[in-house]
């Protein structure tokens, strides 16, 4: 077992959901936390992350840091997405390798599949096919981080790992119906209209997609249990093996904040890939399990929004 105490740590996207999230989970572990703002370190700016990692070293990277949004955010700026997470990924992995970091965790994403992969995905379906258009500057980009991180385990002996998450959400999440994902964006449309009194909501696509949601605070979790328990080179898949379709999670949303009116669907609007169930056997053999339910989860979710948004 890698032991994350005494050890300095680096959460890479510190401000964002997920990085958020991680450094609540480590408030456990007697270990030195390195912090980074953006005005200090711009991480798209490669000599700015070698000279900030030379300069700390930190004994562990976690990289939550990357350019994220949902479907509308991804479609319509593919050559931002694959730009500024390329470029992050490559300046704090292979800063971290210069650095002589001891362990680095990168997270990729299930929408880096292939568009048509059997379900449950495993991690071997990586690279076997075409990708869902939607996201597909996104996807090159995440995948690229992935493979860093396999070939650097592989060819120069780094403790280098990353983890394919499925869909996230929790506090903290961007909450613009524009650009964020599905659940935050369900969340301020319906509360809009409720508060509005507006009879009607459009939100998009068919509704029939299935999408697997996991909480952020069960991701951290278990970031923090890969840490402590996972070496290998490839990547290993984290989901909530919780699937729902658009339709089912809307009708969660609409009880969860009391949204009574009607919803329409606005079919000129993507559905995006329509299935991407992870295949969560490997990381069920290290013994990791989510804990917080889809029911629960989005309660807690609506519950920050309502105090901080
Ligand atoms: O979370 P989301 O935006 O992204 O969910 P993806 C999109 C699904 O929800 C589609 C439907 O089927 C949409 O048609 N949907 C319905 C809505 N109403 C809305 C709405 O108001 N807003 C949004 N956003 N969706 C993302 C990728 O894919 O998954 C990213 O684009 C990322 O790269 C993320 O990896 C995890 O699940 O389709």
């Amino acid at each position: 077992m890698f032991d994350l105490n005494g050890k300095k740590i680096w959460v890479a996207g510190e401000t964002g959901m997920v990085g958020r999230a991680v450094l609540r989970a480590l408030n456990k572990y007697e270990c030195e936390i390195l912090s980074a703002s953006h005005d200090v370190l711009d991480l798209t700016n490669q000599a700015q992350t070698f000279e900030w990692l030379e300069a700390h070293k930190p004994d562990v990277v976690i990289m939550t840091a990357g350019r994220v949004g949902g479907i509308g955010a991804n479609a319509s700026d593919k050559a931002g997405f694959l730009y500024e997470n390329l470029a992050l990924a490559q300046n704090v992995i292979h800063g971290a390798y210069q650095a002589q970091v001891e362990k680095l965790l990168y997270l990729g994403s299930s929408c880096i599949y292939p568009k048509e992969s059997a379900q449950p995905i495993k991690e071997e379906a990586l690279l076997t096919g075409a990708l869902e258009p939607t996201n597909e500057g996104y996807a090159l980009a995440k995948i690229v981080g992935v493979k860093l991180c396999e070939y650097y385990n592989k060819q120069y002996g780094c403790n280098f790992i990353s983890a394919m998450p499925c869909n996230l959400y929790g506090p903290y999440d961007n909450f613009n119906g524009q650009t964020s994902h599905v659940i935050p964006a369900l969340m301020m449309k319906m509360h809009q209209a409720k508060t509005n009194g507006a009879e009607q909501v459009t939100l998009w696509g068919t509704g029939d997609p299935l999408r697997e949601f996991l909480h952020v605070d069960d991701l951290a979790r278990g970031c923090v249990h890969l840490l402590e328990h996972y070496n290998e080179a490839q990547t290993i898949n984290i989901g909530s093996n919780e699937e729902v379709s658009i339709k089912g999670l809307v009708m969660m949303i609409a009880e969860v904040v009391g949204y009574e009116g009607k919803i329409n669907f606005d079919t000129d609007n993507p559905d995006g890939a329509m299935r991407k169930l992870l295949d969560n056997s490997k990381v069920d053999v290290i013994g990791w399990k989510k804990s917080i339910s889809l029911e629960n989860g989005l309660k807690k979710t609506y519950e920050w929004f309502l105090t901080n948004v």
